[in-house]
């Protein structure tokens, strides 16, 4: 299909809610590739928006308003401001980060509402819902708890059980309970507002499943499994008093539904922008109305259907607006392994890492785009972060800059000099690093960012192996107009990387073109070989990144470890105790002191130690135990431990365990070794 020509690109990205911070999971899956995406068109010299904003209505404010004992506008005054400094500290440029409590907003969303009930577009309903009688309230989902009917756990919500993970309605809650009061609520009538997305289901099926199959497979797939399905109407009014009040008579206590007002957050916000600063970005219609304007949606998976259905469905219904040309969701992002989890607190917060590494915002930049969790879900670990740092930014992009700057101070004083007659070698670098920007366009077009900052990274590889090969500090002692030569080139291509690193990493961007001296630039001179002429004067060399040391990394992993640790207490259970035995049962069982002689690591099994017990016996006992993650072999020498000496023995990687050595479980699994408080003899029966 012909690609539209479009005169501008509007470009949102989902809107934080104002009730917690930033952690690596939303810069990722959010926040980094639309930046980059819209660095890379404000290079082009593209007309383009960046909007951004906190969503700051919703019930989970409430909730953590009241468990603080605060109003929900204390929440997200505090969350709003906190955000947008993390957002500003990393870089993400947003034209404009304004927020849903503003006057602007509840206008626009309160007039958007009353145009398509007016015109008849909402439906009306009645439905029974859970009251709560002494707070005289309805109860959103999430006030209402009770047992569990699939896992019979006693602390379910009326919209999820935390323990099994079942999404459920309030209705199926055992003894549902309102945590507003404690009182059992009753069902009683109440009308609301419905947006009847079944009447647009076919208009969807053509706009998105026909004419959008170069969507992500993800979205593209998540919208095809709902429009598979029979669409069904949904409420776009509330029962609650946080929120925009349903501009509506006889609506009192009702407001918007979150997801009703928060996506046209996008336009208020805009609006805000463009009322600011008229002469620069004009009437915000024409960012959002206008069939030129293209409007691309940055957001994580989990909200592909308020922005691919509803919103479009409710932009529709009005009648005034574009659609999204484009919805790049990505999945998620893990951490070490584990889904990031904020009531965990398992996550790295943003205000937490520019505190453990100031001034390495762009480090982090870089690793969350190469593993970009694009397609699938992907993994942070701070091991590939220390990697990445040490052997792609310090040892290839620093690297290269570092040589180039290095040579051109000692052979030139700095200055650029001459090219020369160009060889061969000096040709084929130069071919090489002219694909760059075609292939950074092309990725970056089709949101592969991923793959775009790879290429981007080629080009440093693309120098370091130039310099290598011209040896410039050999070649300076026979024919010190050929270095001029090779220095010409390597500079070229710093010049290069400042410009395609700019959408990535723009804090190492604007360094680097502080070293070499380069003030105005624009994406059409990457590909140049002449973007720094001769006779230019370099600033004095200094180093890009720096090497990350093991000890930084084992501090944040420890770290991790601890918030793993609390959590397994926290939610420690102890087992039931097993049921009652005879005394004659207990006899039964052997259990001695035993004296640990040595002790081994077993090969090629890495949880298993080998142990040469001195049991009394005057033979030497071998036994094979399952904890070698946990001790280190020479921790256990010498020491007294319990064993039973009379299980039969096993076979375990080919070694006769003739007993176990009696350990602890604790919470979070680890294994502790039951050791003897005072010396007794090896072979001591215990009992
Ligand atoms: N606040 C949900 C989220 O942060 C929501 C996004 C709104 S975008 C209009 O996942
Ligand atoms: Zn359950």
């Amino acid at each position: 299909m012909e690609q539209k020509k479009y005169k501008r690109t509007t470009v949102t990205s989902a809107l934080p809610y104002a009730n917690g911070g930033i952690h690596i999971g939303h810069l990722a899956g959010v926040y980094v590739p639309a930046d980059i995406y819209v660095r890379y068109l404000r290079l082009k010299k593209e007309e383009v928006m960046f909007v951004g904003g906190s969503d700051e209505h919703g019930v989970p404010i409430t909730i953590r308003a009241r468990k603080e004992g605060v109003t929900p506008q204390d929440i997200v005054d505090r969350y709003h401001q906190l955000i947008k400094d993390s957002f500003e500290e990393f870089g993400i440029s947003f034209d404009v980060y304004s927020r849903t409590t503003s006057k602007t907003h509840h206008e626009m969303a309160s007039a958007f509402f009353r145009k398509l009930y007016d015109e008849g577009k909402l439906t009306e309903e009645t439905t029974e819902q859970y009251y709560d009688e002494e707070a005289h309230q309805f109860l959103a989902d999430r006030y209402i708890t009770g047992e569990c009917p699939h896992c019979h756990n006693t602390g379910a919500y009326g919209d999820q059980c935390e323990k099994c993970g079942r999404d459920l309605s309030p209705t199926e809650l055992i003894n549902p309970k309102s945590t507003i009061s404690g009182s059992v609520p009753v069902m009683k009538g109440t009308k609301n507002w419905y947006l009847p997305l079944n009447e647009y289901q076919e208009w969807l099926k053509g706009w998105i499943l026909d004419g959008h199959k170069e969507w992500r497979s993800n979205v593209y797939g998540q919208c095809k499994s709902w429009l598979d399905m029979d669409l069904q109407p949904r409420a776009m009014t509330r029962d609650l008093n946080w929120g925009i009040p349903v501009p509506v008579e006889g609506a009192e206590g009702k407001v918007l539904y979150v997801w009703f007002d928060a996506p046209i957050g996008y336009v208020s916000n805009t609006k805000e922008l463009c009322e600011s600063n008229p002469a620069r970005w004009g009437d915000w219609q024409k960012w959002w109305q206008d069939e030129d304007t293209r409007l691309v949606h940055f957001i994580g998976k989990d909200n592909i259907v308020f922005h691919c259905i509803i919103f479009p469905v409710m932009m529709k219904a009005h009648g005034s607006y574009i659609m999204p040309d484009n919805v790049p969701a990505n999945e998620f992002l893990n951490l070490e392994n584990d889904k990031i989890s904020t009531s965990r607190n398992w996550a790295i917060w943003l205000h937490e890492y520019l505190r453990d590494f100031p001034g390495k915002q762009d480090v982090l930049r870089y690793v969350l785009t190469a593993n970009a969790p694009e397609t699938k879900d992907n993994n942070f670990t701070w091991r590939d972060f220390q990697d990445r740092n040490n052997n792609e930014l310090v040892a290839v992009y620093g690297n290269f800059v570092n040589r180039a700057l290095q040579l051109t101070k000692k052979y030139w004083d700095g200055v650029v000099p001459a090219c020369g007659e160009l060889t061969d070698v000096d040709r084929h670098a130069i071919e090489e690093f002219k694909d760059v920007k075609a292939k950074v366009e092309n990725l970056l077009d089709a949101f592969k960012f991923r793959d775009a900052q790879f290429e981007a990274m080629n080009l440093a590889r693309i120098g370091n192996r130039y310099i290598t090969e011209c040896e410039p500090w050999k070649v300076w002692k026979t024919d010190p107009k050929r270095v001029e030569t090779i220095l010409y080139i390597s500079l070229q291509l710093v010049a290069n990387l400042a410009i395609a690193f700019e959408p990535f990493l723009p804090f190492s961007s604007k360094k680097l073109r502080e070293l070499i001296n380069m003030a105005d630039f624009d994406w059409s001179q990457l590909g140049q070989t002449d973007l720094l002429p001769a006779g230019h004067q370099l600033a004095e060399p200094a180093l890009l990144f720096e090497k990350i040391e093991d000890e930084t990394i084992e501090a944040q992993l420890k770290r991790l470890d601890d918030i793993r640790k609390a959590n397994g207490a926290a939610n420690y259970q102890a087992a039931p105790i097993k049921e009652t035995i005879a005394f004659e049962d207990f006899e039964k069982l052997d259990i001695r002191v035993g004296h640990v002689k040595a002790c081994e690591k077993v090969k090629k099994a890495n949880k298993l130690l080998r142990f040469t017990l001195d049991d009394g016996s005057g033979t030497d006992r071998t036994i094979v135990s399952g904890i070698a993650k946990y001790y280190e072999p020479e921790e256990l020498v010498g020491k007294d431990i319990l064993f039973i000496a009379n299980l039969a023995p096993r076979q375990l990687m080919g070694i006769e365990s003739q007993g176990m050595i009696l350990s602890a479980e604790d919470c979070d699994g680890s294994l502790s070794v039951t050791t003897l408080l005072k010396g007794v003899k090896p072979g001591s029966q215990v009992g």
